[in-house]
């Protein structure tokens, strides 16, 4: 522990110009803030809007296409996979990420490659814009040799070395400790890592959730929580779920800064999220982000979602935070219907080549069921495959 803060330390030292550099102060538009010192944790800091607009455009056209080109991507993806799903190529459970495609984009934007990322079920999208092939993403979800983790993680647990995302995690809030252990590993060793985690909001009230954000306020870790409230736990609303449905303020209870901003603007996200990404890399601080953006479909692809009125569906349309920067682009001169329309086919031949990859790609062998279980060799450890018998003779 003596290490720890001490590593902490000299983090702190070495990033002071980041420091006053407050969510407030940000370019976070759509956002409200509240900063950690002990004077403020507590104000009713919703009224201490961060709003930054007019501060200049605020990306240039380039940057804008790459935007939607990547969201694009994690919607005729999940699309496929939907598809691919019905049709009875992909097994066990498979969670969309259709309508968090701008709040993904703008949070991966604001990392460096070598950060670290751990996600929950619902994370297609995500190892797709922390660079990993649409192809090997795929494979994965077909169970084949060929993805992500060999075929064996299947949806909901993707894990990638080479890309810094450590999962993928189907027990809700099991990402938590994990990603505040990797934190402390960071802190201790040294180095300006950052760590980030998703969660989505029901799993704010798991157990987890708070010990993990406590203990990373103590020891100044450098991981930074997202929070993507999509309004629903399966089918209960976070107003039943939560007794303070403004998850952000959470961040109070621990002294902890914290924000929220409107996920379907992926630029405000990007913003909101340097903002937390340089306070945890620069000071090692953790910091609580809440993202709001609708969930376009059911909680999984067999979720037909009839807890839903149908008015209520209807107004999921408004806020497709994909046709919403369409919209944008276009009226801004940056991306005309001819254009886009040639991106979306480039996209969907990406997509539709990533699913003939996976289709063609091998299955693997039963034998290497337990070849990724334990890193070294357990001694004594009993291999069973279903059907084997109890007690071997
Ligand atoms: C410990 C645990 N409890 C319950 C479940 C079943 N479960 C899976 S997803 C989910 C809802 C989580 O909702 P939220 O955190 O809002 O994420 P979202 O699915 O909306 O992205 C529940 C209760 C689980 N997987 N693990
Ligand atoms: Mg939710």
């Amino acid at each position: 522990m003596a290490e720890t803060t001490k590593a902490a330390r000299s983090r702190r030292t070495r990033g002071a110009a980041g420091q006053g550099k407050g969510a407030s102060g940000a370019a976070a538009s759509k956002a409200t803030a509240q900063d950690a010192g002990p004077e403020t944790a507590n104000a009713t800091s919703a009224d201490a809007s961060a709003d930054a607009g007019g501060a200049g455009p605020r990306a240039d056209a380039e940057t804008l296409i790459s935007y939607y080109r990547q969201m694009l991507l994690i919607r005729r993806f999940e699309e496929r996979a939907a598809r691919a799903y019905t049709q009875a190529k992909i097994g066990g459970y498979c969670h969309l990420n259709l309508g968090e495609e701008a709040t993904i984009v703008g949070l991966m934007a604001a990392l460096r490659p070598t950060d670290y990322l751990f996600t929950n079920y619902r994370e297609h999208g995500y190892a797709l814009a922390k660079g990993i092939d649409a192809r090997r993403v795929m494979a994965e979800l077909y169970g084949r040799t060929t993805g992500v983790s060999k075929g064996w993680g299947g949806s909901m647990h993707m894990f990638d070395v080479e890309t810094r995302l450590l999962g993928g995690y189907g027990i809700v809030g099991g990402q938590l400790p994990l990603a505040t252990g990797a934190a402390l590993a960071i802190s201790y060793k040294g180095g300006d890592d950052v760590v980030m985690c998703h969660m989505g909001d029901g799993t704010a009230a798991i157990g987890a959730f708070h010990e993990s954000l406590n203990i990373a306020a103590l020891w100044d870790l450098p991981v930074v929580f997202v929070v993507i409230n999509n309004g629903l736990g399966m089918g209960t609303p976070v107003e039943r779920s939560a007794a303070e449905p403004e998850l952000w303020r959470r961040g109070a209870a621990y002294r902890m800064a914290s924000a929220r901003v409107d996920g379907t603007d992926v630029l405000a996200v990007r913003d909101a999220a340097r903002v937390a990404v340089e306070r945890a890399r620069a000071e090692s601080k953790p910091y609580l982000l809440e993202t709001t953006s609708p969930r376009l479909r059911g909680h999984s692809v067999v979720d037909p979602a009839r807890y839903r009125s149908a008015e209520e569906k209807e107004a999921l349309k408004a806020a497709d935070p994909l046709a919403r920067m369409a919209l944008e682009l276009e009226e801004a001169g940056v991306l005309d219907a001819e254009a886009r329309e040639k991106l979306d086919a480039e996209v969907t031949a990406e997509v539709e080549d990533a699913a003939a990859f996976a289709d063609d790609s091998p299955h693997p062998d039963v034998s290497t069921l337990f070849d990724y279980t334990y890193a070294t060799p357990v001694p004594g450890e009993l291999r069973r495959l279903p059907a084997d018998p109890v007690f071997r003779s």
